[in-house]
């Protein structure tokens, strides 16, 4: 009998982390999915038109109009690559300085990735030179050298100061071939469509949803360093404070990063 329950009472655990790792996955797919989408809106609309034909006040109605297919994010922003040379006559241009991430003018630097556009949920980044913040930067350097979507570990979110992570897409100038090199990636590179997933509240959000919520606790880490996981969802606790718990994969898409969510019974079964 003992073993009986206890066997259903892994099953039970099992089916329900996997259902959430599922859940969380899927909705963190359609969300990147539509931030590429945005990427080649902004590289048909700014770049493939001359003069530009997108300006902040389209870009922020389309992002907030199409924020529901983005249900992970709490917003999202184009950041521009400006060379240092370029820096006043693009600062002339915005009419504003470029800033850093702690809201000073920025110090002289080689490039800078001010954001030109934004969504207003995430109007405080705009100006901000996103190459300022380490986490922001390594995902900017990675996306535009491999041309693909990059995410960075957990860290605090600007103003709301919750655990996330950062999303970037690289956008190239026109004329790219598919098989360029890193070398040519960087060369063309026009700037970074982005945006931040509010893992501290949207997954909250997302998991009282489901039926048994008040039963297990759910935990997703970041163990790219399988010696040095991170949190990023959920209070950590001790291992072995309690018998039963079940793994399972996540995978978001980033090959360089590997994530897997952790499930247990709130009480002992
Ligand atoms: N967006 C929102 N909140 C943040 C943040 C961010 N980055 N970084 C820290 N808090 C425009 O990669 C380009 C968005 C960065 C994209």
């Amino acid at each position: 009998m003992r073993t009986e329950s206890l066997r259903r009472a892994e099953e039970t655990l099992t089916s329900m982390c996997e259902e959430r790792a599922r859940m969380l996955q899927e909705q963190f797919a359609v969300s990147v999915n539509h931030v590429h989408a945005l990427a080649i809106l902004v590289s048909t609309f700014h770049y493939q038109k001359n003069p530009p034909a997108l300006d902040q006040v389209t870009f922020a109605n389309y992002a907030a109009r199409t924020s529901f297919e983005r249900p992970l994010l709490n917003g999202v922003a184009y950041a521009q690559r400006v060379v240092h040379a370029e820096r006043e006559l693009f600062e002339n241009q915005q009419g504003w300085m470029i800033k850093t991430m702690k809201r000073e003018p920025s110090p002289v630097q080689d490039e800078y990735a001010p954001v030109i556009y934004s969504q207003e949920t995430v109007s405080y980044i705009e100006a901000l030179d996103m190459m300022s913040g380490e986490e922001d930067r390594e995902n900017i350097l990675r996306a535009r050298a491999t041309g693909k979507a990059v995410l960075t570990r957990p860290f605090r979110l600007l103003e709301s100061n919750h655990l996330g992570v950062v999303l970037t897409f690289p956008v190239y100038l026109s004329g790219l071939p598919a098989d360029a090199t890193a070398e040519e990636r960087v060369k063309a590179t026009a700037g970074y469509l982005g945006g931040a997933f509010d893992v501290e509240s949207l997954v909250e959000n997302l998991l009282h949803q489901l039926a048994g919520n008040r039963e297990i606790v759910v935990n997703v880490y970041d163990v790219t360093n399988t010696s040095e996981p991170l949190t990023m969802y959920g209070v950590h606790l001790p291992d072995g404070h309690m018998s039963l718990s079940h793994v399972s994969m996540l995978d978001f898409g980033d090959p360089f990063r590997k994530h897997q969510m952790k499930c247990r019974y709130r009480k002992k079964p």
